[in-house]
């Protein structure tokens, strides 16, 4: 059920000098409590909206710049048929970024703005693409893992707070959970083949564990976001927590395909139910976010050179919506 309630108090008060921003914000964070969508038009905090941007414009580029890693490898992937479904898995990326982008326009933030503060450096993206795929093992190692980890973020993100972000990420879920099927049966094939086939797949696990579990943030005490975030109900989970979830579902899976984690101090602690896991090393984390991670420069330079070679096509589409309307213009 949506805010249609919200909605007319909006734009009443917009008319009404006595109803002020404390009644406007108590009836939002109502709303929000009762588990009722925002939309668009409705009333909503200022620091909410700036907060939405940033997330989901973020996410959006993650998706754009998530293409790079694996798009890498579809002109050698190993078979015609390994080479249609990566091309579709990166295909997919692309248009997750493109309903993350018009989730972010509703709040009234233009795509030339995002796409501005990506090439400018100025925007963040997630740190995991800033690694080399250097291996066909690692194509397997990002379904499994990163997908994994982006559908256990993004599963909770199903019931934020903003319908827009909220529905996009209904669909991205499903499709998500596709490429981490894929990945998951790369790493399979590989961990069952040869001795060298089972050592690609075992160092793209040990190059992929640990950034994959900084792609949750930091930690609890560490994010600045979370607290207010929990609140407006557009996280449900902290960083920490979701971390754990993902440590839970994935150690089983590796010794499914007989692959080691890369952490000594990983155990299994009866007493909690979960796995307690080693210490991450947030000082590579913070590098890769200051830009100085293994391909951030790579990344950058390869969305502005994709972003000039498609001036010619923006510049004939602006071409033809120009003529469409002169051509209505005369009509008329
Ligand atoms: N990398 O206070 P918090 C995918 C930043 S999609 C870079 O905890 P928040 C699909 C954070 O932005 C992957 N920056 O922040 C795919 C903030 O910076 P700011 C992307 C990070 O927002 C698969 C600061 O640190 N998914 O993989 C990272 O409450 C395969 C403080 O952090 C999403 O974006 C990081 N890992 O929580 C595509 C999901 N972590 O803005 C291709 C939606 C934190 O203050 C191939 N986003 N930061 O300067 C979220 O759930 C949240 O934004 C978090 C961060 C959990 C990422």
């Amino acid at each position: 059920m949506y805010t249609q309630g919200l909605d007319s108090l909006g734009k009443e008060a917009l008319h009404n000098s006595k109803a002020d921003t404390a009644t406007l914000e108590a009836r939002f964070q109502a709303t929000v409590d009762a588990d009722e969508k925002i939309e668009p038009k409705d009333w909503m905090p200022d620091a909410y909206r700036q907060t939405l941007i940033r997330q989901i414009s973020q996410h959006a580029h993650s998706e754009i710049v998530g293409m790079l890693p694996e798009g890498n490898w579809i002109t050698r992937a190993p078979s015609l048929k390994r080479k249609a479904v990566l091309i579709a898995k990166v295909q997919d990326e692309g248009g997750h970024g493109m309903y993350l982008y018009s989730a972010a326009e509703t709040l009234g933030v233009s795509r030339d703005q995002l796409q501005q503060q990506l090439l400018s450096g100025a925007a963040k993206y997630s740190s995991i693409f800033n690694y080399p795929t250097p291996t066909w093992a690692d194509v397997g190692a990002i379904g499994w893992l990163v997908d994994g980890a982006a559908i256990m973020n993004q599963i909770p993100i199903c019931r934020c707070s903003f319908g827009p972000y909220a529905r996009a990420m209904v669909r991205v879920c499903r499709e998500e959970s596709f490429h981490q099927r894929q990945g998951f049966e790369i790493m399979m094939m590989l961990a069952q083949g040869t001795p060298e086939q089972q050592r690609m797949a075992q160092d793209a696990l040990n190059r992929w564990w640990w950034p994959s579990l900084m792609m949750f943030g930091p930690s609890d005490g560490q994010s600045r976001h979370t607290a207010q975030s929990m609140k407006w109900k557009i996280k449900r989970f902290t960083n920490d927590e979701l971390r754990q979830k993902f440590v839970d579902t994935t150690v089983p899976q590796a010794e499914y395909l007989g692959l080691k984690m890369p952490d000594p101090d990983l155990k299994w602690d009866p007493q909690s139910g979960h796995y307690n896991f080693g210490v991450i090393d947030w000082s590579e984390f913070q590098a890769v976010l200051k830009g100085n991670g293994p391909c951030n420069r790579e990344r950058l330079e390869a969305r502005r050179k994709a972003h000039d070679d498609g001036a010619w096509v923006r510049e004939a589409a602006m071409a033809h919506a120009e003529k469409q309307r002169a051509r209505q213009t005369q009509a008329a």
